[in-house]
């Protein structure tokens, strides 16, 4: 049934519709409004809390009407339209966002102050919406402001957790987890109960020839779980258009179950039926890098893309085109293979319920057309999705066919090309002929998409030479194409650095080079220009002063501002090398311990900073914690060490604290095996925020060496193409120890910082398991580079030249060239213009 209001009586709506408030009397109107009404409070009980709640839901309103427009002019215009389908998004917090955003943060700050509060305390009331991990989830957070910024009619479809990644505590030195309920009071979602789809698994597929004497499948039986969706308005920068960001919340379909299975009598199983229901969306598994195969994954990813896909049908049945119109309308992007199983599903949509014919159906969701874009984040074996067949054929029966007939043609073609190679068949295979058989995800995402990119140039070069060598050979190379990672200016330069930000508009001409980062460039000119340079160094201080603080309220060590601050946060994993970095930091202690008290006064002081999270079951991750804390407990209180070295710990790493941390490095760490880190996001965060880097030739360092300069970055260590060599060398040939290294383990060993046992599966790792990851093969390079990063330093003149010279050419790095580049290269999507005053379409 269509709701809309008649043509006459539209009048009314007209004149009474919701306007955009602008001024400070407005705002502040508006706040009252909803501590008075929607809280039911009063000023005699309005503590931060609640006036945290009452400027989000004003602002909230005030996106929500921008939504409403632009929905109706993405609408009205049907153009093509961008779904970005991401298990993950890590927004972190939207307050601070939205008031810039929309350009009326200062007088957000004036309205909060007249009515008793500090902006500052009222956005750090804010719980961060953690649904990611890690990078990946970050960076589809970063495209989606992208999008919004640039104007392009696109969605974002994802899961809504319950519970987002863990909240990281340190208890003795140990990773305790902790669930992150954030739903509490969530004022940036708009439930739309009105908007709820069946999402079917288990059961069975019934096939027979209809009357024409065509085959038919029917997928019956089973269970049906309902999504419910939640809208999240995402606002675009200095631009009336705002997002949207859809995520599916799951619910039990109660009456709608299996009734032959179902006993209606048995309240205890009902109660069960309803929480197993909700359990799809419960939680983020909290893995980065790494499958695990849980069949709880593989359902939460069917019901987030059925939902999803399902949605997307509907509005393009809306303009009633036909379906070889489909791939003109809608480009969909797969972040990682964990969507999937969308191609599956559309064509399953278009065989079994829209009645099709395979070739035809086939030809939407593949050839026409722009249509799936796959984008791989990883070379890592251990992450590459695949799932048993077994468990593919219980849980989603009807799709497991569909790969198959998938797999079938796709090797008939490839046997064409490459007539009689049995081991090309087998390679290529979608399914992993081992016990069980395994169906993987990636070969499946390639053949179904008519892109492929990866992250970074190294990375895309990579998969094309090793994982999906074989695909560029049956494919062609024009599959396969590279988009490198970018952040948004808007988040990590003006709302994490306002002082900097200001400082640059002050000099560019003004905050256009928050839309086109390109601008920076014009620092270039000032980068020897000594009022410039002291105003530039003032601020870094400042950042530092204000993380100094930070550390001193959450750890209870004093660190000194004036030290150099060297920052790793990341997650904790063995190939970002965490421990290559804690193990640097005892090198320098036995040195400093060695030194004499003349000695110590030509070293430069340092703060080490390490943050990050370990995957729960990830145990060596968690023992570098572990290391890394126990190392901090001795080194912090020694008093032959006093401000020369500072080993830190930073609990719960996140969004909003890394607003805090990425401001105040000076150097920062990227220090993974050469090959392993796809690009890395942190990297390009840290130099525009005027901080340089130590780092291997990995992902998106080489690419950030090119722009910057190789003069102002500090690179070390072992090729990729050389890392295979060694690690043959290590397994088959002598593994000699780095002499500098044994020695850090001759103090680990000797009990130094807790109980050796402890930590004696991580340097066995090293030692006598193989050094997969080749930390002592990188020992020496890295020590030494880090003695010039020392050097360095010194010169602070030279120094701060440096990072602005760095922060200059950063340009390239902003997601908003990323954005462009896949709507040119892989989306063939259009930006929709803007009309001057903000205002409506025709619809008005
Ligand atoms: C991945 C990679 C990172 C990459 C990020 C975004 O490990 O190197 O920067 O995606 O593409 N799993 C990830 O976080």
């Amino acid at each position: 049934v269509e709701a809309s209001i008649p043509e006459h009586q539209r009048d009314a709506w007209k004149k009474f519709q919701a306007k955009p408030w602008v001024s400070k009397d407005d705002f502040e109107k508006e706040v009252v409004r909803h501590v008075e009404t929607t809280l039911a409070r009063s000023m005699f009980n309005c503590d931060e809390t609640a006036a945290y709640a009452a400027a989000s839901l004003a602002f909230r309103d005030r996106l929500i009407t921008e939504w409403n427009r632009t929905q109706q002019r993405q609408a009205f215009a049907d153009t093509k339209r961008v779904y970005y389908l991401s298990l993950e998004f890590l927004m972190g917090r939207a307050l601070d966002n939205a008031m810039l955003n929309v350009g009326l943060k200062n007088v957000a700050k004036e309205g909060l102050s007249e009515l008793g509060f500090r902006i500052e305390d009222i956005i750090n009331q804010e719980h961060d919406a953690a649904l990611g991990n890690g990078g990946l989830g970050r960076l589809a957070a970063c495209f989606l402001d992208s999008m919004a910024s640039l104007n392009f009619p696109a969605w974002g479809y994802g899961l809504r957790y319950k519970y987002g990644i863990f909240k990281q505590e340190i208890v003795d030195g140990y990773q305790v987890e902790v669930p992150d309920y954030w739903l509490d009071f969530n004022p940036w979602e708009f439930p739309r109960h009105d908007i709820v789809v069946d999402v079917q698994f288990y059961g069975g597929v019934r096939k027979y020839q209809d009357e024409d004497g065509k085959n038919v499948a029917v997928w019956e039986g089973g269970e049906i779980v309902k999504a419910v969706a939640y809208d999240v308005p995402i606002p675009g920068f200095n631009t009336p258009t705002t997002n949207n960001m859809r995520l599916w919340s799951s619910k039990a379909a109660s009456g709608e179950f299996d009734f032959q299975k179902f006993n209606s009598g048995d309240y205890e199983s009902s109660v069960a039926d309803q929480q197993r229901a909700e359990t799809i969306s419960a939680v983020l598994y909290p893995n980065d890098n790494l499958d695990r195969g849980k069949e709880l994954r593989l359902k939460q990813q069917y019901f987030w893309v059925a939902a999803s896909l399902y949605d997307i049908v509907r509005r393009f049945k809306k303009s009633k085109r036909a379906w070889s119109e489909f791939p003109d309308q809608i480009a969909i992007q797969l972040n990682d293979t964990h969507p999937t199983l969308a191609i599956v599903e559309l064509q399953r949509i278009l065989i079994d319920m829209e009645g099709l014919d395979w070739d035809e159906a086939w030809t939407i969701v593949t050839n026409t057309n722009q249509k799936f874009g796959y984008t791989n984040h990883t070379v890592l074996p251990e992450a590459l999705e695949k799932w048993s067949v077994p468990l593919f054929q219980n849980l989603l029966p009807r799709h497991l066919q569909i790969i198959y007939d998938i797999n079938m043609f796709f090797l008939q073609s490839v046997e064409r090309k490459f007539p009689g190679d049995r081991d090309m068949l087998a390679r290529v295979s979608i399914i992993e002929e081992s016990q069980p058989k395994m169906v993987r995800m990636a070969f499946l995402a390639i053949v179904g998409s008519h892109k492929v990119n990866g992250v970074a140039e190294l990375h895309s070069d990579l998969i094309k030479t090793t994982i999906f060598r074989d695909f560029v050979k049956i494919f062609g190379p024009d599959k396969f194409t590279n988009v490198t990672n970018g952040i948004t200016p808007r988040r990590w330069l003006h709302q994490a650095n306002p002082r900097l930000s200001e400082l640059i508009a002050s000099k560019t001409g003004g905050l256009g080079f928050l839309k086109d980062l390109n601008v920076l460039n014009e620092l270039e000119k000032f980068a020897d220009d000594k009022e410039f340079k002291k105003e530039w160094a003032e601020i870094k201080y400042a950042n530092k002063v204000k993380l100094a603080k930070y550390i001193k309220s959450t750890t209870g060590v004093t660190v000194n501002p004036s030290a150099l601050f060297d920052i790793q946060v990341k997650r904790i994993h063995e190939y970002k090398r965490q421990q290559l970095n804690i193990f640097g930091v005892i090198h320098r202690y036995l040195t400093i311990k060695a030194m004499t008290a003349e000695e110590r006064k030509k070293l430069a002081p340092r703060v080490s900073i390490f943050g990050g999270k370990a995957a729960p079951g990830y145990w060596m991750a968690k023992t570098i914690i572990h290391l890394i804390n126990n190392v901090g407990a001795v080194v912090n209180k020694d008093p032959d060490v006093g401000d020369l070295l500072k080993v830190i710990f930073l609990e719960d790493y996140n969004v909003s604290k890394a607003e805090i941390i990425t401001p105040a490095s000076d150097i920062s760490e990227h220090i993974s095996t050469a090959g392993t880190e796809a690009s890395g996001t942190s990297n390009m965060k840290f130099v525009l925020n005027g901080g340089l880097i130590i780092g291997t030739c990995d992902g998106a360092n080489i690419e950030i060496t090119r722009e910057i300069g190789e003069n102002n970055i500090f690179l070390f260590g072992n090729l990729a193409e050389d890392v295979e060599d060694l690690r043959h060398t290590h397994n088959y040939g002598s593994h000699t120890m780095d002499p500098d290294l044994v020695k850090v383990f001759d103090l680990i060993k000797s009990d130094a910082f807790g109980d050796a046992g402890a930590f004696g599966a991580l340097t066995g790792s090293i030692e006598d398991h193989g050094d997969y990851y080749l930390v002592s093969d990188d020992f020496h390079s890295y020590i030494e580079t880090q003695a010039l990063v020392d050097e360095a330093y010194k010169n602070q003149d030279e120094w701060i030249t440096k990072t602005i010279l760095s922060v200059a050419r950063m340009g390239f790095f902003s997601s908003d060239r990323c954005i462009n580049e896949y709507a040119e290269m892989i989306w063939n999507v259009e930006p929709l213009p803007i009309e001057k005053e903000g205002g409506l379409g025709k619809e008005e």
